[in-house]
């Protein structure tokens, strides 16, 4: 039942057909400041852009448009603008520097930029050769709605084939260099109908919000294609603090929210100056949720979190669990229309209870951009014998769940042992002392590796070597004590990519700047 007919465009799907099944006048999407467009009113916006798209800027199908700005309703409607016009996004996130910016452009082959006046700096710095920038979103010099005011309210979109490409995503991972995701328009509707529609659920009165950015497909998904199939709405706006996130549920009333452990973490002390009372929903994605942060959230919200692995390459979330079926500690099972497996050393599936790397095979998967230097290499490390290998190991459970045991990675061997930095991190973060904490393998010339505990204190508590000692005796009552740190070192915060996931590389090779 999950085949896309042949022609199919995204945008049209996400925006004319849920206007078809519910009319124009519920809302759709909302900023802070309170202004919301409903969805006659974000329609008729998206096909203005796709006219200027189409007419002024000479976007034809298949162009590469790329988009920045910070998280609002207009750089959604610039999105949809080019679902519908047939073009190709290029998302990226305002943190991404110019030089990167111009990596991007390079390899992705991008000669249209729509940008929010307030990012444009940066992109113009990249100094792109042929790169066309027309600025939306400011007081006064918004090229976008200047060009798009006089244009008609309806736009006959792309007759784009379901496998035509309809974004590039980049990653740099947690390791290195940006590699370009293509996803193809099926794929996009393929994420709202199997986690969204089987794991999610929303409603058409659900109001969705969370912190990532739209550049990250954690927050693509979350926040525009998953309310937009479901015919909800949500908040668009930047994340800034737990605090601002929790009176924003207040104000908005928000039902569905999207956001990593950290974050959650994060708003469980000042939660109880807050109304969340409408929350219903709270999926936790972007890296492993530890089973205390849990049971943290359900005592102090009476709901059970979603958990969920997505990448990147596979666009959103593949295994995860909702409801009677989470299993705190567990990411989840995959979820329907995807299959999952462990493998073993020899490619095989493990034995279950044994680690080894997740494999998952489903509606989407990593297609890197071709024409970079190693493309095909990294294309043929990620998808074997047409398994995507996300580069995590896990380990499987008897009735089926999947447990995140570390990235790959992220293992340290330490005197021929296994030690899965999360576990001992998870075991600090038990501590009250402890606001973060990464774990790696430092070389050591008797063991191999020693494993560092790399600790962001909570504010007032000394970074003394009495502290240090405290810790490592606290983590030998938590975990065997070969596991624990031989060392603690305190830091101010940990280095982490745009999308807030950990980059333990750095703090094993010591490159913090
Ligand atoms: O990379 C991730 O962590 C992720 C999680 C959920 C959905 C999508 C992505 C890329």
């Amino acid at each position: 039942g999950l085949r896309p007919p042949d022609r199919l465009n995204c945008g049209a799907e996400l925006l004319d057909a849920t206007i078809a099944r519910l009319g124009p006048h519920r809302p759709a999407l909302r900023d802070r400041d309170g202004t919301v467009w409903s969805y006659g009113e974000l329609a008729r916006r998206v096909d203005r852009i796709a006219h200027t798209l189409t007419d002024d800027l000479g976007v034809r199908p298949g162009n590469r448009v790329l988009l920045r700005g910070p998280t609002t309703p207009h750089l959604a409607a610039c999105w949809l603008a080019v679902m519908k016009a047939g073009g190709v996004a290029v998302t990226v996130l305002a943190a991404q520097r110019p030089q990167e910016l111009a990596a991007i452009c390079r390899l992705a082959d991008v000669r249209h930029a729509l940008c929010d006046t307030r990012s444009a700096d940066d992109l113009v710095s990249a100094a792109v050769p042929h790169l066309r920038i027309t600025r939306f979103g400011g007081d006064g010099a918004d090229d976008l709605l200047r060009l798009s005011a006089n244009k008609p309210a309806s736009y006959a979109a792309s007759d784009t084939s379901a496998d035509d490409v309809a974004l590039i995503a980049f990653t740099s991972g947690t390791t290195g260099a940006p590699k370009g995701c293509t996803h193809f328009h099926r794929d996009v509707l393929a994420v709202a109908d199997t986690f969204s529609a089987h794991v999610l659920r929303p409603r058409p009165d659900d109001v969705f919000a969370g912190s990532p950015p739209l550049g990250f497909t954690f927050g693509l998904g979350g926040l525009v294609v998953f309310p937009l199939r479901a015919g909800a709405s949500a908040l668009l706006a930047d994340w800034q603090g737990p605090q601002q996130l929790l009176a924003d549920v207040e104000r908005h009333r928000v039902t569905v929210l999207f956001t990593a452990p950290t974050a959650y973490r994060a708003m469980l002390e000042p939660l109880g100056s807050y109304d969340t009372s409408s929350l219903r929903r709270c999926v936790s994605a972007g890296e492993h949720l530890p089973a205390d942060l849990w049971h943290d959230w359900r005592g102090a919200t009476g709901l059970r979190l979603i958990n969920g692995i997505g990448t990147t390459e596979m666009l959103h979330i593949f295994v995860s669990a909702a409801d009677d079926a989470a299993r705190p500690g567990a990411t989840g099972l995959p979820v329907p229309g995807y299959e999952a497996r462990v493998l073993g050393p020899d490619g095989r599936p493990a034995p279950d209870g044994e680690p080894g790397l997740l494999a998952v095979r489903g509606p989407t998967g990593c297609r890197y951009l071709t024409g970079a230097q190693g493309a095909p290499a990294q294309q043929a490390a990620y998808v074997r014998d047409g398994w995507n290998l996300t580069g995590d190991t896990y380990i499987r459970e008897p009735d089926g769940y999947l447990r995140f045991v570390a990235r790959a990675d992220d293992m340290i061997i330490s005197a021929g042992l296994n030690i899965a930095g999360p576990e001992v991190e998870e075991a600090l973060l038990r501590h009250p002392d402890v606001l973060e904490a990464a774990v790696v393998g430092r070389p050591d010339a008797h063991r191999g590796a020693a494993v560092v505990a790399f600790v962001v204190l909570r504010p007032g508590v000394p970074r003394t070597g009495e502290t240090a000692a405290h810790l490592r005796e606290f983590t030998k009552k938590e975990i065997v004590p070969y596991k624990c740190p031989r060392e603690i070192e305190f830091l101010d915060s940990l280095p982490r990519t745009p999308t807030g996931k950990l980059q333990r590389f750095r703090l094993r090779t010591g490159a913090l700047q």
